[in-house]
Parts: C-alpha cells; structure tokens; sequence
C-alpha cells in the first residue's frame, strides 16, 4: 500500500515537535517536507526548532523558512506557552543539517508539483500565511492537493481571545483564503485537540521506551504541562498539531462533520473567530469538514508508537556507526 503523502507546515511549538514525529515515524505517512511560519515564535526561532527536532529525530526531510509575519496584521506569538526560543524545556541539539535554501511557499509548491494530483496531502499546523501565498503564487496547487488538514480555529471557544483560537487569530486573512478555496479543508480546531491531554499516564508511557529522543519529548511535554497548568489552569496539556496527522493516518480516530466555516474579519471583538454552521442557519454551501471527538486512547497509542520506531531507527543507525568506526 502506498504511504499518504504530507507537507507539514508548522511553528514548532511543542506540539508541533511531536506532529513531527508522529508524521516522520508513522509507517503509513510519507513525510515529504517541513515547512515553516512565524507563528509560536518568530520565523528564525521556529525554523531552528523545526531544525533540532530533525537532528533529535535523525530525520533527513527538507525544512524550509516561510513567512516572517501574517499577511495584514501586526505579529502574534506565544511565548508564554512555548517560551523564549518557542521549544523550551529541553536542550536542543545543534541542527545536523542546513534549512532548504528555497522559500517555503516554493518548496510546497514544487512538491505537490513534483507528484500525480491528488496525492499530497498539506498539513498546517500554525498560521496560514504560507498556504495562503502558496495558492495565491501557484493557483493550480488548488486542484492539485489532495486535501488540507489543518490545526486552526473552533466551534465553540478560543484560546487566543474567547472568540479566536491563535492559528487563526494570528493570521485571519490567510484563514480566510484557505477556507474558500476549492479544495477539500477539515479543521481539526479546539474542540477536538483540548481531548488530545498528555497526562501522567502518557508520559510515563514515553518515558518507558528508554530513548534519548523519548526523554527529549518527556522534556518537551513537561515544559508544555507547566505553562497549560500556570497559563490555563490545565491539569494536563492538550497536544494539539499531532492530531491532524492522526487523521490522515488513521481517519476513524476522529469523528468529523461537515459545515460551513467562515472566519471573522471584522469583528471588534470576534476577529479570527471560525464562525461554524453545522446546519443551514446562513444558507452557505458547507466549505469544510469540522473534528468534533477524538479517541483518544487510539491517537496515543499511534503517537507512542511512532516515537518508539523513530528510537529505534535512530538506535539501529548509532550501533552501525560505532561498528563500522575502528575504535
Ligand atoms: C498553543 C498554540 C498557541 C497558543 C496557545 N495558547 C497554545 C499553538 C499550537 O502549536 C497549536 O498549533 C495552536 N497554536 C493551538 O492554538
Ligand atoms: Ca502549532
């Protein structure tokens, strides 16, 4: 069975670190490039992220830098979520190799531009901005792409304002291009990933397998678990970006339905709101489809998995080093 395809656009983010994972060591996913945004934290810093999460990972995809900043408005980030360097928590490791020298927008164009239509799939985990220029450079990536699976936006409250989750927030023209476009959108917003908790029980689980890459993510959550538990008052960290990965992997573990979604751009106090109408209440034809549950257990389970076939990956590469090295 071929591997579904996936560009992963991202602002790493804690959470973003383990969609990276879950993407890279998921043996049904094909992890064709990385892609960066401003977003968690300024362009530069979530680039490197993305960068140390490879080098932790002994991952060899392509990572390339987008854009510095939202299309119209002035620049959001979250570090007192994700910190200064937008990964605190662990040491991060040197990056083993160098970004991409091409734009993102341009990497993600020839990518899909590089395979049949309908076969890559475009995850954004951060904000728009690069997917909307995408579209706008090479309109035809449209009816190229197999589907766009973002993390963005919620149908009943937000995090950034209580209209406004920060995906969405940070960038609500780009939001807004992405929705309307002809392509087929689910929005994996807040309603679902806040079912995404890493508790004690999940990070004793990573913790069991014993790698250095598992201690780096038992680092990762840990820091994540502190600011959810002092910012938000969450007993336990919902691990947003790897959901939308899940979905592509395994889509029975999440219930989807569709709507129309309409992103606020006016509003005094609403901007960036995913304004979701399951039913007819406007008279809009439905542009999206919405994950509302999530079994949980099932998308542990996966994530867990992947991070102990990426440790053993990595395990199996360092003992064939050190042999074929003469001590
Ligand atoms: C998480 C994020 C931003 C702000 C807060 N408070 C929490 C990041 C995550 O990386 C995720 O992609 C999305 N934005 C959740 O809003
Ligand atoms: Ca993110």
């Amino acid at each position: 069975m071929s591997r579904h395809k996936i560009i992963l656009d991202c602002d790493p983010g804690h959470d973003d670190a383990i969609a990276i994972l879950l993407a890279a060591g998921d043996p049904s996913i094909e992890l064709l490039a990385i892609t960066t945004c401003a977003g968690n934290q300024t362009l530069e810093k979530v680039t490197r992220n993305a960068l140390a999460v490879c080098a932790v990972a002994g991952l060899d995809v392509p990572v390339a830098a987008g854009a510095a900043g939202p299309l119209v408005r002035q620049q959001l980030v979250a570090p007192d979520i994700h910190g200064e360097s937008g990964l605190d928590g662990p040491v991060l490791p040197a990056p083993t190799h160098a970004a991409d020298p091409r734009h993102a927008v341009d990497l993600i164009i020839d990518t899909i531009m590089a395979h049949e239509p309908g076969t890559v799939s475009l995850v954004p985990t951060g904000p728009l901005t690069n997917i909307a220029l995408a579209m706008r450079k090479e309109p035809s990536i449209i009816g190229r792409v197999k589907e766009v699976v973002l993390m963005g936006g919620s149908y009943t409250r937000g995090n950034r304002t209580p209209a406004a989750e920060f995906n969405i927030a940070a960038d609500p023209e780009a939001a807004a291009a992405v929705f309307d476009a002809e392509w087929p959108v689910t929005m994996v917003g807040l309603d679902l990933t806040h079912q995404a908790t890493a508790d004690d029980d999940v990070v004793a689980r990573i913790a069991a397998i014993g790698s250095p890459l598992a201690d780096f993510v038992v680092e990762v959550l840990t820091f994540f678990a502190s600011t959810y538990r002092e910012r938000q008052g969450f007993d336990a960290p919902p691990v947003h970006d790897p959901c939308c990965v899940a979905a592509i992997i395994d889509p029975s573990v999440m219930e989807i339905r569709s709507a129309f979604v309409a992103v606020e751009l006016a509003g005094t106090w609403t901007s960036g709101m995913t304004v979701t109408d399951f039913g007819d209440a406007y008279g809009q034809p439905h542009n999206a489809r919405v994950a509302t549950k999530l079994d949980r257990a099932r998308f542990w389970d996966l994530t867990i998995e992947a991070i102990r076939r990426l440790s053993e990956a990595s395990a199996t590469e360092a003992s064939a080093t050190t042999e074929g090295t003469p001590q």
